[in-house]
């Protein structure tokens, strides 16, 4: 009898309520992953417990971002805000990158993903660059996953260098202002080649951008959730996803 009801109305779609339909997956996901040293503190810990623990919740997102079909994922890892921090908390993050491609870049390059980074390199230690320059490297012609790590980053910075080159250019005579637009700036920042996200997640329930993608963030659908980011797993992801695939998206149109 239900049976035949489902047959006249069309059966609930498993996928709708459960799973993000494979179609539609968000081509980039840019993740301010915020919260590490409150999850610490709400356990009596360390804020750099937080950030190790943060590190296995990368981990996840990588591999849910990867089985869902996103193409481009961009973990904003440190502001360059975060130099305020106290010196025992920086130089811990600063050792993160290397710990983190230590352990897990060969899977990254068995699993095609490209790893690339967004930011500045000045101020950063040697052995930082160093570890970054090799996964950059060793992984340049991976055609899976692109993995863009955000660090050292600042979007007002990298609006400024791309304005203050564009201004050079223009003074030398390499170009005229009738020439400036939307393509030239895109090809400018630090995204340059990287589509705009279309999906942003901020965890730990604050409500702010935090000068992060701001001019890549104008149309993209935003997603906050209370989670902390060490808690961060595979579901959070999918939601996330679902919520993004239940939104329409308009552009500034109707
Ligand atoms: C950092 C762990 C995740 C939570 C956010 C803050 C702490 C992974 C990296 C990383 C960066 C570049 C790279 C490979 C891994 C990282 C920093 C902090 C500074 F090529 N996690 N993680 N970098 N945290």
């Amino acid at each position: 009898m239900i049976s035949r009801l489902w047959a006249k109305i069309g059966k609930p779609s498993p996928q709708t309520a459960e799973s993000p339909q494979p179609d539609r997956v968000p081509q980039h996901v840019a993740i301010i992953m915020d919260g590490n040293g409150r999850w610490a503190k709400k356990r009596g810990l360390p804020r750099i417990a937080g950030h190790h623990t943060g590190m296995k919740a990368v981990k996840r997102a990588v591999k849910e971002a990867d089985r869902l079909g996103v193409k481009y994922l961009t973990l904003y890892a440190f502001s360059t805000e975060n130099w305020k921090r106290p010196k025992d908390e920086v130089d811990f993050l600063m050792k993160l990158p290397q710990q983190f491609l230590a352990l897990e870049l060969d899977e990254l390059i068995e699993k095609n993903v490209q790893v690339r980074m967004m930011g500045s390199k000045e101020d950063l230690p040697s052995y930082t660059i160093d570890a970054l320059e090799e996964a950059i490297a060793r992984t340049a012609d991976n055609t899976g996953l692109v993995l863009n790590f955000a660090l050292n980053y600042g979007s007002r910075k990298e609006m400024l260098d791309a304005v203050k080159e564009i201004a050079e250019d223009a003074k030398a005579g390499r170009l005229s202002p009738e020439d400036i637009d939307e393509q030239l700036m895109n090809a400018r920042l630090l995204t340059g080649g990287i589509p705009d996200p279309d999906l942003l997640i901020r965890t730990s329930g604050e409500l702010r951008l935090s000068n992060f993608m701001l001019w890549q963030l104008a149309y993209s659908e935003l997603w906050f959730t209370d989670v902390y980011w060490p808690e961060f797993n595979e579901a959070h992801f999918q939601e996330a996803v679902m919520q993004y695939q239940r939104r329409k998206r308009r552009y500034g149109g109707l």
